[in-house]
């Protein structure tokens, strides 16, 4: 079986027994892998992460094991960033053993093309003009702050400030933006309005795929469109612990771990 799963969101404040999320959802990718021939983690699997040039993230031993054990029994695991996740510069790969892609990927998985993203950014071109000002203002925000994330002279300097200040930043950022979906969770906005959907359906114009599987909604959906091509997004194992198995012949269904309740 090959499995997708994303937006752990391992290490987040918002969490009451950070040490017991991490742990649950180790176990799951640990019985996962007693048949699994690969594995795609789908992005913000950590809610925070920077690499420093004297430090290196320390608090997340038990997932960097559990990773290792995974490569080291031959499964490819293949580790896309997210948008709480991008700040890595080889130490990742070097501890665990993971592939490392930092942009969205075609791959041919079980006979299946596939297109894998995390999905943030993923705006199709003539969307931003139908939104009403106050969304398009928003939408421009984050676009922009992904951009300062992304940009590798900016990523550089940040690695200037202090660990420990650095950090407290990063994760009360990240704290608060998981507070506020859990408090304003955006549901399936439905197939005209939803853009990882549009976005989908923009790319069927270019070339048809099989599937396009996205995380960071931290919703449950699997589509299917006219062109017969499916639009899986994972949900999260942040709450919902859910993630999506292939079978050999490409065959994708939904799946449900155990219930874990947050704290
Ligand atoms: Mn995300």
């Amino acid at each position: 079986m090959i499995y997708f799963l994303s937006d752990a969101h391992i290490g987040s404040r918002a969490l009451g027994d950070r040490a017991a999320h991490e742990k649950h959802v180790c176990q799951c990718l640990l019985s996962l892998s007693s048949d699994a021939t690969a594995v795609y983690l789908l992005g913000d699997w950590f809610d925070y992460w920077y690499e420093y040039v004297w430090r290196k993230p320390q608090e997340y031993s038990l997932t960097l094991a559990t990773l290792r054990q995974l490569t080291g029994r031959g499964i490819p695991v293949h580790y896309f960033i997210g948008n709480h996740d991008i700040w890595t510069f080889g130490w990742l790969e070097e501890q665990t053993g993971v592939i490392l892609h930092r942009r969205p990927e075609v791959m041919t998985i079980a006979g299946k093309q596939c297109l894998l993203a995390h999905g943030d950014g993923l705006i199709p071109s003539d969307m931003l003009s139908r939104y009403p000002k106050p969304v398009q203002k928003k939408i421009r925000r984050f676009m922009f702050l992904r951009w300062v994330f992304h940009n590798p002279v900016l990523q550089r300097l940040f690695a200037l400030v202090p660990p420990d200040l650095g950090d407290r930043l990063g994760y009360e950022w990240a704290r608060r933006s998981r507070l506020k979906e859990l408090a304003h969770p955006v549901g399936y906005k439905g197939e005209n309005e939803e853009e990882l959907v549009l976005y989908a359906k923009e790319q069927e114009q270019k070339r048809h795929l099989d599937y396009y599987i996205f995380g960071h909604r931290h919703i449950e959906l699997d589509l299917c469109l006219a062109s017969d091509a499916r639009v899986v997004i994972l949900g999260d194992m942040f709450r919902q612990f859910t993630y999506a198995a292939m079978d050999n012949n490409g065959n994708l269904t939904l799946e449900n771990y155990e219930e874990y309740k947050v704290q």
